[in-house]
């Protein structure tokens, strides 16, 4: 068992064959000029800042044999897996579908759709394609971890009160243990960052824990 002591509300403990650190949703649509996340008036920078340091996760976590499982939102090209109310909602300046600088947003098999370089998937990593805002909806997600008995999540990627709450509250209704990484999920809204991770570990962590990436790789073998 290995021990993060500064976890909050309290230490958090994992044992690394059951453990997989799950990156959501670091796809350019997101992280990149000319996404879903601008045409939604978001400044991209306020997630790039998650980028460097859950590059430096992922290589601790495949050197230490963690099983990474990556996840992208998006749609079917004929759009027949995204809701009405999903795709006319708002007044983003592209809609879902619309065709963009990084080709049609939020579609799967668009650049704009794929992970960015920085943290792209290795061969043999799972890539979970998803149409909701939570990992485990209309998925094959909660198989695949119960397949390779997964039952801790170490939780990274965007935005935090988005798909990475939606994940987390998803998850923790299923049994999972959720160690959310607070420099390796991000919100365009710093306000909503803070709070989002205040609502995790409130409560005696009424949804998981918080702690730090460093916290993490310090006791990786
Ligand atoms: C959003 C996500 N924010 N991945 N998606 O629409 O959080």
């Amino acid at each position: 068992m290995l021990t993060i002591a500064a976890a909050r509300p309290a230490a958090y403990s994992f044992d690394l064959s059951t453990t997989a650190l799950l990156v959501i949703d670091m796809q350019r649509d997101f992280l990149e000029p000319g996404g879903f996340g601008a045409s939604l008036g978001n400044d991209v920078e306020q997630l790039r800042r998650t980028i460097t340091p859950l590059a430096a996760l992922l290589a601790g976590a495949r050197a230490a044999g963690l099983t990474v499982v990556h996840t992208r939102e998006g749609h079917l090209p004929d759009l027949s897996d995204c809701p009405p109310a999903k795709l006319h909602r708002g007044a983003p300046s592209l809609r879902i579908g619309d065709a963009g600088p990084n080709g049609r947003i939020l579609i799967r098999g668009e650049y704009g759709h794929d992970i960015v370089d920085e943290l792209a998937p290795l061969p043999g990593e799972p890539v979970i394609d998803k149409p909701g805002k939570g990992a485990f909806y209309a998925t094959g997600l909660d198989a695949l971890l119960t397949e390779r008995n997964i039952h801790s999540l170490l939780v990274t990627g965007v935005t935090t009160e988005v798909c990475v709450h939606t994940t987390v509250r998803e998850a923790n209704d299923r049994g999972y243990e959720c160690l959310v990484l607070a420099d390796c999920v991000g919100s365009y809204f710093p306000e909503f960052q803070r709070v989002g991770l205040d609502m995790i570990a409130a409560q005696g962590g009424i949804f998981g824990w918080v702690a730090e990436s460093t916290d993490v790789l310090a006791v990786l073998p």
